[in-house]
């Protein structure tokens, strides 16, 4: 099994313990050191469960003492797939208190997405709830089963059929580990995926405690805090942004709310009153335009973070008298670098801007193509390194030379421009992926779906603005003499084992892609002439 790691270069990691950023913490130790202080206060809710801090951390030492006695060895990969659930919290602390590795997996993730992680990972056991609406996960675990040789055990919350019920595992006589330092990995995140496959993003103790240690003091969270998670908790923003480890390191509550429908989020929001939470732009358009006839209370929401793709201005302009809030966006990568508009922030600042770094060392290039730094006000490159910055993927050497300058910078491929206090604008992006209400979809992972069909010859797959999602995927599709029928080339990506966001949302077929005078043109500049041969058609 391939060791984990993620290294800083020494110079830089005693500059981050000097600072106090790295303060030699781990995931398990913190929440401890909360149930030990607040052991009767409420930590999370969910359904009808209502855990305290002493109860959360009593069941996640029960879970770590099952995962041993099932055979799971300290650093063992364990891909985590559940919904939004109290078990989710349990289920990672007690991997964390067993120094087992969870690996991050979307609900929405299906048999060609989970089978890669699996594989990538080296996984040997993988964590599903029994449903999620219609969908049977155990369905899915036996086809992963199937295709990952290496998976040992399928763990399941609820009815487990042929696999192991988490609630039916012994804990048997094992002696819990000691902790692991906090310099080691800690888990692994998956990344948004801009070329291919999805990589993974090795985050160690230290420096991801840091980012939500900082980012739940930027957002104002206090032990009277209620944070509800209304999008997938898995997502690097929902769980670190401050997300539920930064509301559990605060000493907050944390309200599982298990659709980000707006009237099912609104009631929650009554029941509990949520003062705070999290949402991509086209939910938070959702839920300005029902909060206008809903007939439940929110006001006890005091701040919505809004990211994960740009929010417009006009639309951020109109929370505050829409649901009584204050706007706090957020422009975040899982490899790193978060960066938020202050709570007392001007107006102005907090509509226009995606906002500031959380660390005064995080460091901030914009640049031009050449490398170059561009004034301020001026779009170019950014490019990133600091306390919570990866300098590498997990066992991925291409990728790594992609990504990262030789001295260290994260390549984010997004495309900025700093204002004259320091707030970054997103005003576009690089790379050739989709980014589609938050969820990113490379457009080179699904172009090599449809390439797998027998009546396509090329296919080439573009971001095409959409008033809803943002953007929208748009597939141009050079067909052989056997034309496929938009529904069946459809379900054929579907049918690859996809997560549903990753089909492609419309399909052009073209006879033949423009080609320069020199002949073969790239990928990128195919992409380019697509998608501006598609504006000028809307
Ligand atoms: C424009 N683009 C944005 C924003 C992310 C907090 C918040 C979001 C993520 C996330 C995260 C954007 N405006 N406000 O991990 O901790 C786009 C950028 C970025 C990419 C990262 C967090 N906020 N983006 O979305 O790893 O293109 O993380 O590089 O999924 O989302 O995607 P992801």
């Amino acid at each position: 099994m391939l060791e984990l790691k993620q290294v800083w270069p020494e110079e830089y990691a005693r500059r981050y313990r000097d600072k106090g950023y790295w303060r030699g913490e781990t995931m398990f130790g913190f929440l401890e050191r909360r149930a030990r202080e607040i052991p009767d206060r409420l930590a999370v809710v969910g359904g009808d469960q209502r855990w305290t801090y002493a109860g959360l951390i009593e069941r996640a030492k029960r879970n770590a003492a099952r995962f041993l006695a099932l055979g799971l060895r300290p650093g063992d990969r364990v891909v985590v797939q559940l919904p939004n659930i109290p078990e989710f919290l349990s289920v990672v602390f007690g991997l964390f208190r067993a120094n087992l590795i969870p690996v991050f997996a979307l609900p929405a993730h299906r048999l060609a997405e989970i089978s890669h992680i699996v594989e990538r990972a080296e996984a040997s056991a993988y964590v599903v709830a029994a449903g999620d609406g219609d969908f049977d996960f155990r369905a899915l675990a036996r086809e992963v089963r199937a295709r990952a040789g290496g998976l040992r055990h399928v763990i399941v919350i609820g009815d487990a059929q042929e696999f192991h019920a988490l609630d039916g595992l012994s804990c048997g006589e094992v002696t819990l580990p000691p902790p692991p330092s906090a310099s080691a990995v800690a888990f692994l995140q998956i990344s948004g995926g801009s070329t291919g496959l999805s990589k993974l993003i090795p985050r160690t103790h230290d420096d991801y405690i840091y980012s939500f240690r900082a980012s739940a003091d930027i957002c104002g969270l206090t032990t009277d805090s209620v944070f509800m998670v209304a999008l997938p908790v898995a997502h690097n923003f929902p769980m670190s942004s401050p997300g539920v480890f930064g509301a559990l390191f605060a000493g907050a509550r944390i309200v599982m709310c298990s659709s980000p429908n707006a009237e099912a989020a609104f009631a929650l929001i009554e029941r509990e009153r949520v003062t705070i939470t999290g949402l991509v732009p086209p939910l938070a358009l959702l839920w300005m335009q029902a909060a206008a006839t809903s007939r439940y209370d929110v006001s006890s929401l005091e701040v919505l973070l809004v990211g994960g793709a740009k929010f417009a201005p006009e639309a951020a302009s109109r929370v505050r008298a829409t649901l009584g809030c204050t706007l706090q966006q957020v422009f975040g990568m899982a490899e790193g670098l978060v960066n938020y508009t202050r709570l007392d922030d001007p107006e102005e600042t907090i509509i226009n801007t995606q906002g500031r770094p959380i660390s005064p060392d995080d460091e901030v290039l914009i640049v031009d193509d050449h490398g170059d730094a561009v004034a301020d006000g001026e779009p170019g490159l950014l490019l990133t390194r600091g306390p919570y910055t990866i300098r590498a993927y997990h066992n991925d050497d291409a990728a790594n030379a992609r990504a990262f300058t030789p001295d260290g910078y994260y390549r984010t491929g997004d495309i900025v421009s700093r204002t004259p206090e320091g707030n970054l604008v997103v005003r576009g992006r690089a790379g050739d992926h989709i980014n589609r209400a938050g969820e990113k979809v490379s457009a080179e992972e699904i172009e090599d779906h449809l390439l797998a069909h027998p009546g396509v010859f090329d296919a080439a797959v573009v971001s095409v603005p959409d008033p809803y999602l943002g953007e929208r995927s748009c597939a141009f599709v050079i067909p052989r003499e056997q034309r496929p029928k938009i529904v069946a080339l459809k379900a054929f990506v579907r049918g690859r084992g996809l997560a549903e966001f990753k089909v492609p949302d419309q399909i052009v077929f073209v006879d033949a892609f423009q080609t320069t005078a020199v002949g073969k043109v790239s990928r990128k500049v195919l992409r380019q002439q697509l998608r501006e041969q598609f504006l000028k058609t809307v």
